[in-house]
């Protein structure tokens, strides 16, 4: 008998599982009704009574040490958690809790792209206010004390007061930037501009703009279109072609208005270019003597020029998106359709 309990301390001693089933059923083979210790103790009833006294101590040791044992079991699996019984094949992703990667908005997938097009040509990138003053927004940039775009009904102004008002361009961040240094000025501007204009498919009250300017000693005419044809090539594909039309805007002298080559029907027209072939993306041209004179610069040794896309346009003609109004409802459903983008 004594060696019968020697044997069963050490399978006791020696038992490990973290396994709740298992330690139930070592359990029930050991403690249980019929189990090897249980069985002990009966037998210990017919022991001899001079042995009794030696084997009933190692008897409850053994007891004892299988309660404990259990006991020690069962509370480290408990904290090990459910999941401790078979952690199964490591390498394998988790299940069900991680978190839903986002994507970028489409807006500034497209910004981030223009951005980076004019980085790589030596461009910087300027920020600024987009609660502005009149003068940043309008005086500085040549227009007309009587010009329309000052009007209440184009321009959203604050507080009644006609001096704060919010960026309708972000040309307001350029004569910042030239009134604050010198040239060779090469930057490129970013951000929300802000139009009283009744909201429908085509235009919203909030946008995103682009600007670039160029100004240092003889910067020409020509310097704008090979920029403007590289930048196309590298947004629209090594194919496209641009076009410059005349046209005006109060800052630039000569104005006009780049169309890149329709890259859907590959300028044969289609829906997208109304048949036409070309697709009008930005304005462009000679930064205006006044405007360089007003910020500061010396219109007799230096020019520039100056360029301005929206930034709706461009993703509606890259990504298709019908009506720019998905630009700002933040739909899931819209936004998801950018994932694969980065
Ligand atoms: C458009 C046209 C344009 C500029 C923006 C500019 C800025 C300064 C001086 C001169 Cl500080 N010009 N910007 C020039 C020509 C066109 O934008 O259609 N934008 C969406």
């Amino acid at each position: 008998m004594t060696d019968r309990i020697n044997e069963l301390i050490a399978e006791v001693e020696a038992f490990s599982s973290r396994a709740a089933a298992e330690i139930e059923e070592f359990r029930i083979r050991t403690l249980g009704k019929k189990g090897t210790v249980t069985n002990l103790m009966e037998e210990f009833k017919t022991v001899a009574p001079e042995m009794k006294r030696a084997l009933g101590q190692r008897l409850n040791e053994l007891k004892t040490k299988a309660q404990q044992k259990i006991n020690d079991l069962k509370a480290s699996a408990e904290a090990a958690g459910p999941r401790s019984e078979s952690i199964g094949d490591a390498t394998r992703p988790g299940a069900g809790s991680a978190e839903p990667v986002g994507s970028r908005h489409p807006i500034s997938l497209v910004r981030n792209e223009i951005v980076a097009i004019f980085d790589r040509m030596g461009y910087t990138v300027a920020d600024g206010p987009e609660i502005e003053d009149d003068h940043h927004v309008f005086t500085a940039l040549n227009f007309a004390p009587e010009h329309p775009a000052r009007d209440m009904q184009d321009t959203f102004f604050i507080e009644k007061n006609p001096d704060v008002l919010l960026r309708t361009h972000t040309s307001s961040i350029q004569v910042r930037v030239m009134e604050g240094g010198k040239p060779p000025i090469r930057v490129i501007c970013p951000g929300r501009v802000f139009r009283n204009e009744a909201i429908s498919y085509r235009a919203h009250c909030i946008f995103h703009q682009i600007e670039g300017l160029y100004i240092d000693e003889g910067v020409s005419f020509a310097d704008l279109k090979q920029t403007l044809l590289h930048f196309a090539r590298e947004m629209f594909g090594e194919d496209s072609k641009i076009r410059l039309r005349p046209s005006y805007f109060p800052f630039t002298e000569p104005s006009a208005e780049m169309d890149v080559s329709c890259n859907l029907c590959g300028g044969k027209g289609c829906p997208v270019c109304k048949g036409t072939g070309w697709l009008e993306i930005m304005g462009c041209g000679m930064v205006d003597p006044n405007v360089l004179e007003n910020c500061g610069i010396d219109s007799k040794k230096y020019t520039g020029f100056a360029f301005g896309m929206g930034v709706e346009r461009i993703a509606m003609l890259k990504f298709g998106v019908g009506d720019l109004r998905l630009d700002f409802e933040n739909d899931v459903r819209f936004l998801k359709q950018f994932a694969s983008e980065s």
